[in-house]
């Protein structure tokens, strides 16, 4: 995944159609292309080799199972053309290491959810946040999700792995966060959902978050 536009498009939509409609719109405003539930149910998994013309895709499975289910998932994942996988810390190291092994047989990666982006993200899953970036960055997973809803909290866990991983981050947008907020916390890139797949014009939504993250990158020198 390259640095370009530091933009990931959730693309949660259920058509077909659509989402290769969308994808093609936007790709040179977008970095990668997040699949993920609603879109691989309502059309099947082949929608990511499909999707891959146009982007590096992310699978946004959360996968959050043991050892030998994880590895299973992961490998249907990579089979089809995903370039990373995003799971769970929370179901503990082994169930970890073993997306993070079938990822480097692959040679793919793993981003693991320190903490969610909604507001029910604050309950359980934030005070253990700290302690799965610590552990994702032992396993040597290749990158962290931190919710761009919380600025203080990409920095937060930006301090804690150091350069060592990536942080990709959700919220913008229709959730309340500001890309550039994100970007300027740690983040290397966003992720955006509805702020560009629900927009009149696509295309025009993504460029103008792509400009927002380059002033901000700008002003940081
Ligand atoms: O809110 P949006 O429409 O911009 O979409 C955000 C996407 O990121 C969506 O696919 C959601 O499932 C995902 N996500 C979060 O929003 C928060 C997380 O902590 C992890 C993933």
């Amino acid at each position: 995944m390259e640095r370009k536009t530091r933009i990931i498009l959730a693309l949660d939509v259920s058509d077909r159609e659509e989402a290769l409609k969308i994808a093609e719109d936007v790709s040179e405003f977008v970095d990668a292309i997040k699949v993920g539930y609603p879109l691989v149910l309502a059309t099947g998994l082949e929608i990511i080799r499909e999707l891959a013309e146009f982007a590096p895709i992310i699978a946004d499975f959360k996968v959050a199972d043991i050892p030998n289910t994880n590895r299973l998932i992961c490998e249907q994942v990579f089979e089809v053309g995903a370039d990373a996988v995003i799971v769970q810390g929370f179901t503990g190291r082994d169930s970890l290491d073993a997306c993070i092994e079938v990822a480097s047989e692959y040679r793919k990666d793993v981003f693991v959810v320190s903490e969610m982006s909604h507001p029910g993200g604050a309950e359980f899953l934030q005070p253990v946040g700290e302690a799965i970036a610590r552990m994702a960055a032992e396993a040597g997973a290749s990158g962290l999700v931190a919710p761009a809803t919380r600025p203080e909290r990409v920095k937060k866990i930006r301090e804690i792995v150091g350069d060592k991983l990536t942080i990709i981050s959700p919220g913008v947008g229709a959730q309340g966060g500001r890309a550039s907020n994100a970007i300027a916390a740690g983040a290397d890139w966003v992720i955006v959902g509805r702020s560009i797949y629900k927009a009149e014009l696509p295309k025009k939504a993504a460029s103008e978050i792509a400009a927002e993250i380059e002033a901000e990158l700008r002003r940081e020198g």
